[in-house]
């Protein structure tokens, strides 16, 4: 059995410490999860805010038996009880709580989570509630039963709610907590807005009694001609048989599940068209065990290293790209919608680019999905960002489980050429050692990827300028070494790029994960006068050929792709809590810094091959 570690409840609600009767069991985490039949429980869900956790405790600060989970309506006496589900406001799912009501704008603490739905149950089925993310912390009752809990807000969990759902009327309640803590993924301090709520799709998914729960296939580096991996049947008796099929390939291969649940796939293919940004092919893959089948639309690809380079289906590759956050445009908010990622990755493309590192946490499926449809090559990343506990193994095993669970989710895309295990975090031995830990375990679950993190760099002063030194210990742990850097911005005016060399201790592929400046759009000035759009696109200027100048640069994702909501940015008629250094406005204006990486990417004046 492959089951996700589930953390003991003690570990989880900060204000919900002790949950004594939560039944709670590991779950297990579907894959693939956009391509099964679901009947959606997004929309209005009833919701009561609950700063003080009454819905749990009582006034002895003791586990209540008639909590809100039951979502009752009467006292034992017949009269009225202290909350109504039923008489609660409404809140839209998926979404965050923080912009859809003015009062909710700043909340941080406990909602509860309301929704009625019908089912009728089938034979032999398992019936999972899938969660999209709920950020940040989340426990699941339904019918007043507790079905689950997961910390961890950027990635999807699904409760096993077999036998617990019956015919006709059910209800599901979920007590959403995003309360900072010091031992969480990620820490008290972050540069985006803590958006609390199911920020992402919930639907009730059936499978068979043996289902297909996960899989990896992949292109073999050595063999162009081959697609391997394996299919994880869970529940399946040893000798189960599991097909996989290319239908456009004519390629069809058997195999059958062994004692750990898995069948080992090789899957011979002839004339496979490569994936790539250029040609992003993707081939519908039938995979069926028993009465279990699914359809993924795959590509096929290799990405490694070799000295230097970063090589793509075998050939040196230069990533053009930009960071983006999860944050809608237009509307703000947390992304969630394919209109979010259609938008986002337009924008991207009309960039010139082939490629985006997805800040700072994993995104909604839509937009890996929409990666893999459009060809741009992906980072993706964990919230291990600056200070965590590294010295604290509750803290790790956090990290753990969200890179699994990362992993797991979109070991399908062949977008994703880069897991990325921290950002930006202090060079310390506790560090060094869990983030090593991290970047094994990457290797461990998915080898066919590389392993990357955003480093700091140190910073020399030289006779004619600076000397940027990029020698942090946990660069030996990586495949891909990221670097950031804001010359111009937090140091140095714009032309101190000029004089600026680069000293890098890795004879590996270096991307400059983050570089960049804050504007305002619309405000306009001189070049010199810092937040006015020239003075973001003088920076690029600058930018570009110190970047060129970086022998071992394969890439760059500059930032950021939109201005998104940041609590640390307070600068009243500049940045009102948005972080400006979008090339775009949360608003869907361009600023003229865009145009100038527009350029650089399209004439291919920035970056080689
Ligand atoms: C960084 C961080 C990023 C911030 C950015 C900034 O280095 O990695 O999360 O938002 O700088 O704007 O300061």
């Amino acid at each position: 059995k492959i089951l996700l570690p589930t953390l003991s409840i003690a570990l989880l609600f900060s204000s919900f410490a002790v949950v004594a009767h939560a039944q709670t069991s590991d779950t297990t985490l579907l894959v693939d999860i956009d391509h099964r039949a679901a009947t959606s429980l997004d929309g209005d869900w009833h919701t009561i805010v609950d700063p003080y956790s009454t819905g749990l405790y009582n006034f002895h600060h003791e586990i209540k038996a008639d909590g809100y989970f039951m979502n009752g309506t009467k006292a034992y006496n017949g009269e009225p009880l202290e909350y109504n589900f039923a008489l609660s406001p409404t809140l839209k799912v998926p979404g965050d709580w923080n912009t859809q009501r003015r009062d909710l704008f700043y909340y941080e603490g406990v909602m509860w989570y309301e929704k009625d739905f019908k089912y009728s149950p089938k034979p032999n089925t398992h019936t999972f509630i899938h969660f999209g993310a709920a950020n940040y912390r989340s426990h699941v009752w339904v019918n007043t039963k507790a079905v689950c809990e997961h910390e961890g807000g950027f990635t999807p969990f699904d409760c096993d709610v077999t036998g617990v759902v019956k015919d006709g009327d059910n209800f599901v309640v979920v007590a959403v907590d995003n309360t900072r803590s010091a031992d969480g993924v990620p820490t008290l301090q972050t540069d985006w807005w803590n958006y609390g709520g199911l920020t992402r799709d919930v639907s009730l998914v059936d499978v068979p009694q043996q289902f297909i729960d996960d899989y990896d296939l992949h292109l073999s580096r050595a063999n162009h001609d081959l697609i391997e991996g394996y299919v994880h049947v869970e529940g399946a008796n040893p000798g189960t048989d599991v097909t996989v099929s290319i239908p456009e390939l004519h390629a069809t291969t058997h195999a059958t599940v062994g004692t750990d649940d898995r069948a080992d796939i090789k899957l011979p293919v002839k004339s496979l068209s490569l994936w790539s940004p250029d040609n992003p092919k993707l081939y519908k893959v039938n995979l069926a065990s028993g009465s279990d089948h699914l359809e993924d639309e795959m590509g096929f690809r290799t990405i490694e290293t070799r000295g230097t380079e970063i090589l793509l289906n075998g050939k040196p590759i230069f990533l053009r790209g930009v960071s983006v956050h999860a944050e809608a445009p237009y509307r703000t908010g947390r992304a969630y919608s394919e209109k979010d990622v259609d938008t986002l990755l337009g924008w991207a493309k009309e960039m010139g680019c082939n490629y985006v590192r997805l800040a700072h946490y994993p995104h909604d499926q839509r937009m890996t999905r929409a990666s893999d449809r459009l060809g741009i090559l992906v980072w993706s990343e964990i919230p291990d960002y600056w200070a965590l506990q590294f010295d604290n193994p509750a803290v790790l095993a956090k990290s753990k489980q969200q890179l699994g669970e990362m992993i797991r989710r979109d070991r399908d895309k062949a977008s994703i050429i880069l897991w990325s295990v921290a950002n930006e975090t202090p060079d310390t031995e506790a560090r060094t050692k869990y983030l090593t830990t991290m970047a094994n375990l990457t290797r461990q679950l998915d080898p066919t990827r590389l392993v990357t993190a955003a480093l700091l760099v140190k910073t020399q002063k030289t006779a004619t300028g600076s000397n940027k030194i990029v020698d942090d210990p946990l660069g030996q742990a990586l495949d891909v070494i990221g670097t950031n850097e804001y010359i111009g911005w937090y140091e140095q005016k714009p032309a101190g790029a000029d004089t600026t060399t680069w000293d890098i201790h890795y004879q590996k592929p270096v991307i400059m994960s983050e570089f960049g400046a804050a504007a305002r759009a619309g405000h306009h000035g001189p070049a010199t006068e810092r937040w006015t759009e020239e003075y973001q696109a003088d920076v690029y200027k600058h930018q570009i050929p110190m970047l060129n100048r970086i022998p071992q640069l394969r890439g760059t994702s500059a930032w950021v792709l939109m201005d998104f909501r940041s609590p640390m940015r307070t600068l009243p008629g500049l940045q009102d809590n948005f972080n400006r250094k979008g090339l775009i406005s949360d608003q869907g204006e361009k600023k003229q810094a865009f145009f100038v990486l527009q350029k650089a990417y399209k004439d291919k004046t920035l970056g080689k091959a």
